[in-house]
């Protein structure tokens, strides 16, 4: 079903002509939601965004690694966060097997990787340097994990090779998964009120940033084929044997039918751009304000306007020429 992009009344009059020929589809376009706020709010500002340019959206939950065969196949349409340290591996294997488009890249540059409240500093002297963490494990050590200590990651289903990593770079840790990102900041929030230590999962740009002071680990610098050459690296067994990269990308990508179904929309999601500090603010919404999904992304949208307006504008220029 073909439906004409014709009614912006704030348009003048030549595009508004123009636009009268332009034709995406009245489905709907699927947008893939996961388990932590940013990438949550920023699906709804996506959608939100396509609405106005006329389109049907819907939202469905779905795991963050499984998105990427679920695009390839078209069950969902897009992926507005694609982090380089999480989901580079599942990102490029789909890119190989076809089906999925990079969509381009945010303007955000990323780091996950593990990371501690500062004061873990003077129990642990010597980090962020990585090397240090064997010779304190014992003091991160719990009942579950001693006498190793305890690297609390996130839920199943992010970043997945920290047990690999350990191993890799001879680590005295074991993985403990947090069973949601709630859970995540509960175990911080636990440690900090007693004074003792903790190393957990991280990343930024998040909410969490702006409320503990923290750092994150130096671990051997990353590369790509850290996790695809076990000769890569120090240890010349094994892969992971890094970090997660320091200014990874942020990635936007799209069901390769999405630019014949839907032009105009794949225009302007091609042009949408979010910053390290929309991506703090849109998680804070939620985290902090503890707005709903829908109405955080109504409320980044509000105090954006000239910003969206430019990427819808353009987005109908280029399509509609
Ligand atoms: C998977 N995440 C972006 C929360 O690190």
């Amino acid at each position: 079903m073909k439906r004409s992009t014709c009614g912006w009344p704030w348009f003048f009059v030549a595009l508004l002509f123009a636009a009268v020929c332009a034709a995406d589809s009245e489905d709907p376009i699927i947008i893939p939601t996961h388990n932590w706020s940013s990438q949550v709010v920023m699906s709804h500002v996506v959608g939100q965004l396509f609405e106005k340019n006329g389109s049907k959206v819907e939202y469905v939950k779905t795991d963050s690694r499984a998105v990427y065969d679920l695009i390839r196949t078209g069950e969902v349409t897009i992926e507005v966060e694609v982090w380089e340290a999480s989901d580079s591996e599942s990102f490029n294997a789909a890119l190989e097997q076809g089906g999925i488009l990079d969509a381009g890249n945010h303007d955000a540059v990323t780091r996950e990787d593990w990371w501690y409240p500062m004061y873990v500093k003077e129990i642990c002297p010597g980090l962020p340097d990585w090397k240090a963490l064997n010779a304190c494990s014992e003091k991160f050590a719990t009942p579950e994990t001693k006498p190793k200590g305890r690297f609390v990651a996130g839920p199943v289903g992010w970043l997945e090779y920290d047990a690999e990593k350990i191993k890799a770079l001879d680590l005295n840790f074991t993985v403990v998964n947090a069973v949601s990102a709630t859970a995540l900041w509960a175990a911080l929030e636990a440690a900090k009120e007693k004074n003792q230590p903790i190393v957990l999962f991280n990343w930024t740009p998040n909410y969490i940033e702006a409320i503990h002071e923290g750092e994150f680990v130096d671990f051997p610098e990353y590369h790509p084929d850290c996790l695809s050459d076990a000769g890569w690296g120090i240890n010349k067994d094994k892969k992971y044997d890094c970090g997660g990269p320091t200014d990874g990308y942020l990635k936007k990508a799209a069901h390769s039918m999405m630019p014949v179904t839907w032009p105009i929309a794949y225009e302007l999601f091609t042009r949408i751009s979010f910053t390290n500090g929309d991506i703090a603010h849109m998680a804070a919404l939620v985290d902090v304000d503890r707005m709903e999904y829908e109405q955080a992304a109504a409320t980044w949208l509000s105090r954006n306007k000239p910003r969206w307006e430019a990427w819808l504008k353009e987005a109908l220029i280029k399509e509609v020429p």
